[in-house]
């Protein structure tokens, strides 16, 4: 096994293309997972999914990292709120009975509040993960954001049924077990504002060469 210097970015030639087996995404087991005992139980479905850790920390995150990690951006702050209202509305509740507001980006602002005050109540474990399609397939791994409408099979379905009518209503977050960048610019600012190059290994699998 080598120790090397690692790019923080996802791997990228000259004309900008990851290999698909490069591909790096960041995974979170926030606090409800961690005090559950799923730690061990999640990484064991990434790694025979294929997908190879190659950093993992335990950390107290304090709030003003937990607000680092998060966009601030009106775009998801109104993307959390509009999934919220429809929510409410498809089980006849009225957002605005619960955030007194049916601004759609001053919901997803209180969801933030809520995540700041959820992150940092314990130890988190922050890893990255990676290997084919990795953002796209972790995601998969995990679930739909609401445990409730995750399928059977996945981490969020397997683990957790919250939702946002019980969440929103007891003013917290919808607790869901695990964190995973949604994209590829989440990937890159999240691997880059949890771990520094000297905490990410480059190794090889011995499977590699039977599954690729
Ligand atoms: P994701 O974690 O599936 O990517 P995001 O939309 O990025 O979902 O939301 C970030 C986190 O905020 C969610 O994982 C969940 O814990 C929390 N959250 C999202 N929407 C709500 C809500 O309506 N009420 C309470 N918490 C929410
Ligand atoms: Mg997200």
């Amino acid at each position: 096994m080598v120790r090397k210097k690692q790019n923080l970015k996802n791997k990228k030639t000259a004309l900008d293309f990851i290999h698909p087996l490069h591909e790096r995404t960041f995974v979170l087991v926030k606090p409800d997972g961690l005090l559950r005992g799923l730690v061990g139980d999640i990484l064991s479905r990434f790694e025979k999914r294929g997908l190879k850790i190659i950093a993992l920390k335990m950390v107290w995150p304090t709030r003003e990292h937990v607000y680092k990690h998060y966009p601030e951006s009106e775009d998801w702050f109104s993307n959390i709120g509009s999934r919220t209202s429809e929510f409410f509305k498809e089980h006849n509740m009225r957002v605005e009975d619960h955030f007194g507001t049916k601004d759609e980006v001053r919901i997803g602002r209180k969801v933030k509040d809520w995540l700041g005050d959820y992150l940092t109540q314990g130890p988190v474990v922050a890893m990255i993960i990676q290997g084919m399609h990795a953002i796209k397939t972790v995601r998969k791994l995990v679930g739909h954001t609401y445990p409730i409408e995750a399928l059977p099979g996945t981490i969020r379905g397997d683990f957790s049924v919250d939702t946002p009518t019980a969440a929103n209503v007891e003013k917290r977050v919808v607790k869901n077990i695990i964190h995973a960048s949604g994209n590829l610019k989440e990937a890159e600012h999240e691997i880059e504002h949890w771990f520094s190059p000297e905490e990410i290994y480059s190794y090889k699998r011995s499977d590699e060469s039977t599954m690729f």
